[in-house]
């Protein structure tokens, strides 16, 4: 029976097999040996490639006979591999809703020229330390989402931006940029929500990407706002930031009490020296920790004497004024921000200096300062940043139209 049983194995063996001899190795008394043998090998043979794999994967070895490995060390891996792509990204800031520039390649890039414009000599005078650049919706909208701040509120996270298209442009002051399609028909297939006609704003969800034509519609560098989530937030970043702000006019903070006597004496002194009125000065006061020495230093928003009704200043044959002061514990008093001149009897320019926010934007430690300078029937948002040695530089800027 043994052998007939063998026989009949023989008989099914392939052809090929038979004519090789190897089915005599393989149904030799010693076949289960071999087989273990060969699943031994390949087992080993498995074995080796994973940790070849798994060396490549880390960065590690990624031999130069190994080329297409060789951006291994570039990709995002998977642990914090979507962190990685996020840093190397810029980060954008609006100040209530107005974008104000980016921190990328270790470097503030704002949205519009650093300067201040000379009515007189009818140029733009160049301030602050840093560079511009034109910016694009397509980047805003490819934002993956928006962290918003404002007063007294819990930081939260936005998916959703709007702003104004119109048929000629984005915004309402880009005649420059009629076309055909208009811009209301080219980004209408992106948005999330088109409203009633006559209505401009348009409703994106965050991320969108922007294709074609709509992606180099660039951002307008005047009177030109996003909101996220319906309102313009004092401040809103695509990247979470250190927010301040959290004790501001502490003089009528009910039971907490501030005595700034110190202070105002050092604002005092601060214009005598500089020859300008110290009476009926107007004082904002916010009190935080810029630093993160855990003291707080206090912000001094210091604007000349105004007729409460009409907003110019009142002190007739004084020169006007408007500072942005830190006061720090010590006594020390750093100028974020200046300017004033000269008495004018046909004195028709407003302005005056405010805190919009506070806040370590690019996250090294120090807080930067969110101004808005309000001009007559025109102004500019700043972001100023403390420099090494104690100057504050305009590093972003945006101009706010009326
Ligand atoms: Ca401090
Ligand atoms: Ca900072």
């Amino acid at each position: 029976m043994v052998c007939d049983d063998s026989a009949r194995k023989d008989a099914a063996a392939p052809a090929v097999f038979r004519r090789a001899g190897l089915w005599e190795w393989v149904k030799g008394e010693i076949w289960m040996k071999r087989w273990m043998l060969v699943l031994l090998a390949l087992v080993l043979a498995l074995a080796l490639c994973a940790c070849t794999t798994g060396e490549q994967e880390n960065g590690g070895n990624a031999g130069d006979e190994q080329p297409e490995t060789g951006d291994a060390a570039n990709d995002p891996v998977e642990d914090g591999g979507a962190d990685q792509d996020e840093t190397d990204r810029p980060i954008y800031y609006f100040v209530e809703g107005q974008l104000v520039g980016s921190w990328e390649d270790g470097q503030w890039v704002s949205a519009v020229p650093l300067g201040n414009w000379d009515g007189d000599a009818g140029e733009w005078v160049s301030a602050g330390d840093g560079t511009d650049r034109t910016f694009t919706v397509a980047e805003i909208l490819a934002m993956e989402r928006c962290y918003v701040y404002d007063r007294e509120m819990n930081p939260t996270v936005v998916l959703q931006c709007e702003f104004p298209t119109y048929s000629d442009g984005l915004g309402g002051f880009m005649d420059e940029y009629e076309r055909e399609p208009s811009v209301s028909e080219l980004l209408d297939s992106y948005a999330a929500y088109v409203p009633e006609e006559s209505y401009p704003d348009r409703v994106f969800s965050l991320p969108t990407v922007l294709e074609g034509e709509a992606a180099e519609l660039a951002v307008p560098n005047y009177s030109f706002y996003f909101s996220f989530g319906g309102q313009t937030w004092a401040l809103a970043a695509s990247q979470p930031v250190e927010w301040l702000n959290a004790s501001r006019n502490v003089e009528e903070w009910g039971d907490d009490v501030v005595d700034l006597s110190a202070q105002r004496a050092a604002v005092e002194s601060y214009l005598q020296e500089r020859g300008l009125t110290a009476e009926g000065y107007d004082l904002e006061v916010v009190r935080d920790d810029l630093n993160s020495d855990r003291t707080d230093e206090y912000i001094l928003l210091v604007n000349s004497p105004r007729d409460d009704a009409l907003g110019f200043w009142s002190a007739d044959g004084e020169d006007p004024y408007a500072f942005a002061l830190v006061y720090y514990s010590d006594g020390t008093l750093e100028t974020v921000y200046e300017r004033t001149i000269p008495y004018n009897e046909d004195a028709t320019e407003l302005f005056s200096i405010h805190l919009v926010a506070a806040a370590d934007l690019n996250g090294d430690g120090t807080a930067e300062l969110c101004l808005r300078d309000g001009r007559w029937e025109w102004g500019f948002y700043y972001v100023m940043a403390r420099q090494e040695d104690g100057s504050w530089q305009r590093v972003l800027q945006a101009d706010n139209g009326m």
